[in-house]
Parts: structure tokens; sequence; C-alpha cells
């Protein structure tokens, strides 16, 4: 598939996705919606692929839903927006947070409504010093989706979360780090190159490992301590049985530097 709303590259085993409809603050269509998932599936399908770098083009991340296609054209019946989040938005928080991959999310600017919190779906989530993070739903009478009401209270606490979701402030990224909703910030010219290296120092670690620490993490929230363990037993299983586990253990009794696989 051509890409026209997004740009895909592939280097060094970092598929780097760059939101591009910079005039528009990279605001989602249906058409970069459509890109985003047939991205998706070349992410998981591609072994080649063994991290994930989203970013946006231009000054923004992404200003959220492209609110021209959200109410009806001429008049007509009000738009059923359920059906909007489930056609398009699930899908690819659901790839986002399941594709055991490790995605890293380098927010260069404005991220709002569905466009934070895609950004927050991400795994290791950076922004630059000027980036900023607004859960603007509740300005247009909207709830935030794409897995918003799920993330943010367990990123921020749940105070902080219904703060800022219903307040909808603008957070600035220092702020947002201090208060746990993402991982680190850097000044605006370095960002793109401090995110790519830690993608690629991603791509280079045990594959299998990232994706069974985000198989993990994933079910850290609603399971209790006794089945969390049982899940760290089986997952712990499953590494131990990974060709990368073998190079590891290998490289630190040899006293070198291991070379991972991703097996
Ligand atoms: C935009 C947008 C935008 C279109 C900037 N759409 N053009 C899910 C399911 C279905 C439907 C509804 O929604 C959802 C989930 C959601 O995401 S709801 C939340 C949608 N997003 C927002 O409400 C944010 C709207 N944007 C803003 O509040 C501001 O643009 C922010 C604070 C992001 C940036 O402000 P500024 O830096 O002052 O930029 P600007 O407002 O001047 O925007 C620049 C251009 O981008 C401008 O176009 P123009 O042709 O006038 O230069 C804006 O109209 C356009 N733009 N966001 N979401």
């Amino acid at each position: 598939m051509d890409y026209e709303f997004i740009r895909y590259d592939l280097q060094e085993r970092v598929a780097t996705l760059t939101l591009h409809r910079p005039e528009k603050l990279n605001s989602v269509t249906r058409g970069m919606i459509r890109e985003l998932h047939d991205a998706m599936r070349r992410i998981d399908d591609d072994d080649a692929v063994r991290a994930v770098l989203l970013t946006g083009a231009g000054r923004a991340f992404c200003a959220g839903q492209d609110l021209g296609e959200a109410l009806p054209e001429n008049g007509g019946e009000a738009v059923d927006l359920g059906a909007i989040v489930q056609e398009t938005y699930n899908p690819l928080i659901r790839a986002m947070r399941h594709i055991e991959k490790p995605f890293v999310v380098a927010v260069n600017g404005v991220a709002a409504g569905a466009g934070a919190n895609i950004a927050l779906a991400g795994d290791v989530v950076v922004a630059g010093a000027s980036a900023s993070f607004i859960q603007a739903f509740s300005k247009i009478g909207l709830v935030p989706d794409s897995g918003g009401t799920w993330l943010l209270p367990r990123l921020v606490g749940l105070g902080r979360a219904s703060g800022l979701m219903m307040l909808a402030d603008k957070v600035e990224a220092e702020d947002a780090r201090a208060m746990g909703m993402i991982y680190a910030v850097y000044p605006d010219d370095t960002l793109q190159q401090d995110a790519r290296a830690l993608a690629v120092r991603l791509a280079q670690m045990p594959t299998k490992s990232l994706g069974l620490i985000k198989r993990g993490l994933n079910q850290a929230f609603h399971h209790g301590l006794d089945e969390q363990l049982d899940l760290e037993a089986d997952l712990q299983r499953a590494a131990g049985y990974t060709a990368d586990f073998q190079e590891g253990v290998q490289a630190f009794l040899e006293k070198r530097a291991p070379t991972y696989e991703g097996r």
C-alpha cells in the first residue's frame, strides 16, 4: 500500500512511522488511520522490524481526530462516533499494545485528544521540551478514547487523570515527565536523534524478551499478585527457551558483548 498521510521507513531494524499532515497538525483522517492499520500489520509481520519509532512531521505530534470529518455532511444525521472509535482508534491502540516489539514515541509538539492517547500507548514515550499533552475531548463535548481512560489513571493516578480529562488543561513536557506520564524529555533540536538512539538500542536487544515484558505489563494492572506471579513464571519459561537468552548468558560468561538476533 502506498502511503499519503504517513511515512514509513525501515533502517537499522527500526521502522520509523511519521504522521504526515503537518498543515493540519497531523490530525487523523480516515485515510491516515487506514494507512496506520496497514503499517501496524507490516510491523507485526516483518521479522526485520525489531523496534518502532512513532513521531509527527512539523510542529505537532498529532491534534487528534480531524474534526472536519467528525460532523455529518450537509446537516445530515449525527455520525455514530462509537462506530468510528471501534473501527479506527481501537484497532490502532490494540496493535500498539499487543505487537510484541518495543514502540518508542517521540512527541515532537502538541499531542491533543486521540493524539495524546496514541502517544501514551507507546512503550517508551519521550518528548521534546516544547511538546505538550492535552486531553482535549471535554472541550468539544466528548470523552477520552484511544485507551486514555484506562492508561492515564495508571500512569499518573486517578486524581490527576480526572483533573486533566475534565479540565482539558495543557500539560507541558517536563510536567508530564515529573508526573510519570512519559519517560524522558529531550531538547527540541536533539529529540529525533535521541529518540532514534533509544529505538536503535532497543532494536539490538533480545526482542522476544522485550515482547514478553510488554505482555507481562499489559496484564499487570488487572491481575492480583498470585496471578501475576504465575504469569511471570510462564513468561520466564518462554524467555528461557529463546536463542537470545542462550547468547546473553554465553556472552556474559565469555566476557564479550552479546549479539542478539531477536529469536
Ligand atoms: C485541525 C485540528 C483537528 C482538524 C488543528 N482537526 N484540523 C474520536 C472519534 C470521532 C470523532 C471525534 O473525536 C475523536 C477523538 C478526538 O481526538 S477528539 C479531539 C480532537 N482534537 C481536538 O479537539 C484538538 C483541536 N485542536 C486544537 O485544539 C488546537 O489546534 C491545538 C491546541 C492542538 C493546537 O493549537 P495551535 O497551535 O494554536 O494551532 P491551530 O489551532 O492554529 O491549528 C493549526 C491548523 O491545524 C489549523 O488549520 P488552518 O487551516 O486554520 O491553519 C487548525 O484548524 C488545524 N487543526 N487541530 N483536530
